[in-house]
């Protein structure tokens, strides 16, 4: 568990996001609904802040009930994940009719604004239903966040500063209109922010959602607005001056809106880079072969460039015959998203593909491709990740990425592998020790994997050692002070140095 003991938190924190850190699920037998926690990095990292604070978090509890949903039960006595010491009060759910939930979130959120944003308009869809519930459903998480801010102002101690109210992602980009409006008129003051964890698109792309002016009104009655790196910064503030007509100023990153100026900030996420190393210490060993390891692991999702990674392996095959029977491909491919369409097309393509290279290459002891089409356990995933030889990292586009910096914490060995990473992720703008490789160009690709299975392990040792010191010092809890430090709510020196 990592400690937040350093942190000195001026005000408490009120987390808004589509999720809640944990689902809540029903016991077939006894029809109560008990918590089951997600351990994601971000939860591991924001949820100690929030019971610091005494701050509460917003979000959707993964079912739909038919009456509100007061009585949250506490958490499990067997859960030690970070979410456990989160108290029933400090958790305000928000629900929705089925119906528009789902236009929601799979019309508006992952139909429309997954693909936008990752610049893949072709693949967008723009269906005014869809908006409409869109607003809907952020005007009821405005509504709860605004009875989460009365809460948080009954039990604030005068030492306190305001409340921060922190919105998540792309699925919420209207709600601090409506919570800034509610929260003047009933004299609740507080400051917001917002962060994107996708990219934020160029505005050509940006510029053909319909309501787009709309989204950059909600996110900019925010005070504060954080992405991933300073391009996805830049496209906001574009955006702004283009589409509002706004005063920015680029150099500072600041737009003039309201009358108020907002500022716009590079926050890079980071990992639990501690668990991650303990995790590779105790992970058994699961890889009995002599093979060398190319390890993919990601969503199954049309941004991650599955279909051009195992087109490259095969090019690799062909172009270098010397690796047939010495190197596999390990992708982990996690289903996401099933009930969509396009992705049930992608993992048919994926099921043909892997098939059409096994069967041209496998030989009685070999086979060039493994493929899981499910998720594995995060002690297999450290394991995985600490003894593979390279490591895939191709998106076509990616806001960051958490696998490429998972890979380094685990490479705890003397020898270590090399990392393979696109520019087209926010991680590939970072880590710049990591071979870059564009995954559109199959050929070059190929060559990319080719050098990286080659490297001399002095090269290795260099590159991998300046990559784990950067992701061990700007971790997912030192993401957290720099978001708190640029809401003004820790001081300076709690920041701690940077390796950039
Ligand atoms: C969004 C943005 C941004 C994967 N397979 C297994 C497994 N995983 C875990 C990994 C990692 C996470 O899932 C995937 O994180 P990513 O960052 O790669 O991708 P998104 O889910 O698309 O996340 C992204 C992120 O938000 C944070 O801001 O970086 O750009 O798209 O943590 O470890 N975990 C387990 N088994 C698996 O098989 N246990």
């Amino acid at each position: 568990v990592i400690s937040h003991s350093s942190i000195n938190i001026k005000s408490s924190l009120i987390v808004v996001s589509n999720r809640l850190p944990f689902v809540l699920k029903k016991d077939p037998k006894t029809a109560n609904l008990r918590r089951v926690a997600s351990a994601g990095g971000l939860v591991t990292a924001v949820c100690p802040v929030v019971i610091k604070g005494n701050g509460l978090w917003v979000g959707w509890p993964g079912i739909h009930s038919s009456k509100p949903l007061y009585d949250i039960p506490e958490s499990d006595p067997n859960d030690h994940t970070p979410t456990a010491g989160l108290k029933s009060e400090q958790v305000v759910c928000v629900d929705a009719d089925q119906e528009i939930f789902d236009s929601y979130y799979n019309g508006c959120c992952n139909g429309t604004f997954w693909p936008l944003f990752h610049s893949m308009p072709g693949r967008a869809s723009f269906k005014e239903e869809h908006w409409r519930n869109y607003v809907k459903v952020n005007q009821y998480f405005a509504d709860k966040t605004l009875e989460a801010l009365e809460r948080c102002h009954k039990r604030k101690n005068a030492s306190q500063s305001v409340p921060i109210v922190w919105i998540h992602d792309y699925h919420l980009m209207l709600a601090a209109n409506w919570i800034r409006e509610k929260a003047e008129d009933a004299d609740l003051p507080c400051q917001m922010a917002f962060f994107l964890h996708i990219p934020f698109p160029p505005w050509d792309i940006f510029r053909l959602f319909p309501w787009a002016d709309e989204l950059l009104q909600g996110i900019l009655a925010c005070d504060m607005v954080g992405f991933h790196i300073r391009d996805y910064c830049l496209n906001f503030v574009d955006c702004c001056q283009r589409n509002l007509g706004c005063r920015v100023d680029r150099k500072n990153l600041l737009v003039e809106h309201g009358g108020r100026s907002v500022r716009i900030r590079p926050l890079p996420i980071g990992i639990p880079f501690d668990r991650f190393v303990e995790l590779a210490q105790g992970a058994k060993k699961i890889f009995e072969t002599k093979q060398k390891i190319i390890l993919g692991v990601d969503r199954l999702d049309y941004t991650k460039g599955l279909v051009h990674r195992l087109r490259a392996f095969e090019m690799l095959l062909e172009r270098h015959p010397e690796h047939i029977g010495k190197v596999s491909l390990l992708q982990i491919s996690v289903p996401s998203r099933t009930d969509v369409k396009e992705y049930q097309e992608l993992k048919e393509e994926m099921d043909q593909l892997v098939g059409r290279i096994n069967g041209r290459f496998t030989t009685a002891n070999w086979s060039p491709i493994r493929y899981i089409f499910g998720c594995v356990g995060q002690d297999e995933l450290a394991a995985y990740y600490r003894d593979a030889d390279v490591a895939l990292v191709t998106p076509l586009r990616d806001g960051m990425n958490l696998v490429a910096k998972e890979f380094v914490a685990c490479q705890i060995n003397p020898a270590p592998g090399v990392l393979i990473v696109s520019p087209f992720a926010g991680a590939g703008e970072m880590m710049h020790e990591a071979l870059l490789s564009n995954p559109y160009e199959i050929g070059g690709a190929a060559d990319v994997i080719h050098r990286a299975l080659t490297m001399p392990e002095d090269e290795r040792t260099l590159r991998m050692s300046r990559l784990r010191r950067r992701e061990m010092e700007c971790d997912v809890n030192y993401w957290m002070r720099s978001f708190l430090k640029a809401m003004g709510s820790i001081e300076e020196d709690e920041i701690g140095t940077t390796v950039m």
